[in-house]
């Protein structure tokens, strides 16, 4: 009886010991705020060196501390990133991290905060900001840094981690005339099966939004906004199932009045006897 009991709690203990290994696994940015390597208040400093500031990068990169004349400080704390271009044909300006503990196959997106340069400096139109993968697949074209000396949100397109280890590179362009862009706070989120729209939820939206793009079952290429939540580059019924089997589609009905048209609810209702029946 003993000996049943202990065995009952070894494989209690086994079960928790796994789930908190698993909901431990978190895929982050190291000095995400760029809070470490103290830089003087109303001070900046070009190509840190020091071993807390983890990223590396191209020359004109740097942090910024507080108000001056890179801005009125981070969007939390004090200091912030920034990447300049300054009369350099050719040569725009990048830092990179490597970042671990990703699951192969599994979707996800950076959030990050980004500004621009206050004051007259360059003639303050901002500059463009573009993010790539591993050298090679861009998850953020171009996107303008909108915010004159205002922190503003933003969130990358989905990528699919190719191994536990990715390599992430933020860079600008160049330039003849003085481009700065600011960046606080980046994150790695891992998407939620169905979330099209990347807003952290599966629900009827993300439904709308695939639908929308008009690539069911068509022999052509699909992205996870496009509906490919399998992986497989196409948007199919196999895609539907296997976001419905999470359940998460259900537990949103039950919050909101669905808005899909009849056509899709008629597919939904297919889909769901289907995966009730497996
Ligand atoms: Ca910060
Ligand atoms: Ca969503
Ligand atoms: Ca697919």
């Amino acid at each position: 009886m003993l000996r049943t009991n202990c065995a009952s709690w070894l494989g209690l203990i086994s079960v928790v010991l796994l789930v908190g290994v698993s909901t431990t696994r978190a895929q982050e940015f190291r000095n995400a705020g760029f809070e470490d390597s103290i830089v003087p208040t109303g001070s900046f400093l070009y190509r840190p060196t020091s071993a807390q500031v983890i990223w590396t990068g191209t020359d004109n990169w740097g942090l910024a501390n507080g108000p001056g004349p890179w801005g009125s400080g981070g969007h939390t704390g004090q200091q912030h990133a920034f990447l300049q271009t300054y009369n350099s044909p050719g040569m725009g300006s990048s830092i990179s991290q490597a970042v671990g503990d990703f699951d192969p196959g599994s979707a996800y997106v950076i959030d990050y905060w980004m500004a621009r340069r206050n004051g007259n400096v360059g003639g303050n139109d901002g500059t463009l900001l573009t993010v790539k993968v591993n050298n090679s697949e861009v998850i953020v074209d171009n996107e303008l840094s909108a915010g004159d000396g205002i922190w503003l949100p933003y969130t990358s397109r989905a990528f699919r981690a190719s191994s536990e280890f990715q390599l992430f590179t933020f860079s600008v362009p160049s330039s003849n005339r003085d481009r700065t862009l600011l960046l606080d706070d980046l994150s790695i989120r891992r998407l939620q099966v169905g979330d099209a729209n990347r807003d952290g939820a599966f629900d009827s939206s993300d439904l709308a939004a695939v639908f929308a793009v008009g690539k069911y079952n068509l022999d052509v290429d699909a992205g996870w906004s496009d509906g490919d939540w399998n992986g497989d580059d196409r948007f199919g019924t196999a895609d539907l199932i296997v976001a419905m089997q999470t359940g998460e589609y259900e537990k949103s009905q039950a919050t909101q009045v669905p808005e899909p048209n009849s056509g899709v609810l008629s597919l939904l209702g297919f889909i769901i006897v289907c995966c009730r029946r497996r």
